[in-house]
């Protein structure tokens, strides 16, 4: 982006233009609803009033932001991508483009780790996050520090979350039979593959990581990658952003997680390949406790 201004604390355009989204004050409203895809965005600004016309701006950094009204009502759309990243560039520039209050709703989807049919809308009470330990010796494997770390749980706003629900119940179409589930809590990772317990050919050190969510959280329910973000920094900027989430479980209902043989398994196993040692260096000690259970 050209021109500037060198704020090291808050880079904008000299036009007044925030350094990622690419947006200035006007242009987004306090109402929005975030997505992680441009197609998702474009379906749901298909809603949108046809008078007055929409502004939309795809930024150089890849963020899609529509304004439009619905009913009337000013609104916008904006596409983040995924991630805690992208949640801190979209919530920290827009918060600096509106006044009052800033109501957002994610959209998206998530794995589910319960039972609940495909298809089901779920709206999280609270989320904890799910994240890589930095520390852990990923290379060799280590008994001291827990390989992923569980944070404390932190609510959705209850005001926006009710009103979420009590609308969704209100407008779902009749032929949508699936349920809208509001009693359960989510996680977010920092990862779609090593902090969800996916196993590829990297050593993660994540078989049982599954297991220990669904053991140290009562009533998780889903995986997905934002909703904790959106959650902490609403509560974090003096109560007036404001921050809930409804996500559908898409494809399966609980995220494939083989035990045995893990791709690093047969890896290690493979001696064709291996500097001497190797093998031993594979070896997997027991995954200590994750370092502290979530409170929920
Ligand atoms: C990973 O494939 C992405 O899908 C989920 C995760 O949170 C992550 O962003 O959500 P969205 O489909 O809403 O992007």
């Amino acid at each position: 982006m050209k021109d500037v201004i060198s704020d090291a604390n808050f880079p904008r355009t000299k036009d007044g233009r925030v350094y990622h989204l690419g947006i200035r004050a006007g242009e987004v409203a306090n109402r929005i609803i975030t997505v992680g895809s441009l197609s998702r965005a474009e379906t749901i600004a298909s809603m949108l009033d046809s008078s007055p016309e929409s502004f939309s701006l795809y930024s150089e950094r890849g963020f899609q932001t529509i304004t439009g009204c619905y009913r009337g009502v000013p609104v916008s759309i904006v596409c983040i991508g995924m991630g805690a990243p992208n949640v801190d560039f979209f919530i920290r520039e827009v918060r600096e483009c509106v006044r009052g209050d800033m109501l957002v709703i994610r959209l998206g989807s998530c794995g589910c780790l319960t039972d609940l049919p495909v298809g089901t809308l779920v709206l999280p009470k609270a989320s904890v996050s799910v994240t890589r330990n930095f520390d852990f010796d990923f290379a060799n494997g280590d008994f001291w520090e827990p390989p992923y770390r569980l944070s404390k749980s932190i609510s959705a706003d209850p005001e926006l979350h009710n009103a979420l629900q009590v609308s969704l119940n209100a407008t779902r179409p009749a032929t949508l039979k699936k349920p809208i589930f509001v009693d359960a809590v989510n996680a977010s990772t920092d990862s779609f593959y090593s902090s969800q317990g996916r196993q590829t050919s990297f050593q993660d050190y994540n078989s049982n990581l599954i297991d220990h969510i669904k053991t140290a959280v009562p009533k998780v329910t889903t995986l997905e990658m934002e909703t904790f973000f959106i959650f902490h920094l609403a509560a974090s900027w003096r109560g007036r952003v404001h921050g809930s989430s409804a996500s559908f479980p898409p494809l399966t209902t609980r995220p494939v997680v083989p035990t045995s043989p893990s791709p690093r398994s047969a890896e290690a196993n493979s001696t064709s390949t291996e500097a001497p040692g190797q093998a031993s260096i594979l070896h997997e000690p027991p995954e200590k406790p994750m370092i502290r259970a979530a409170a929920v």
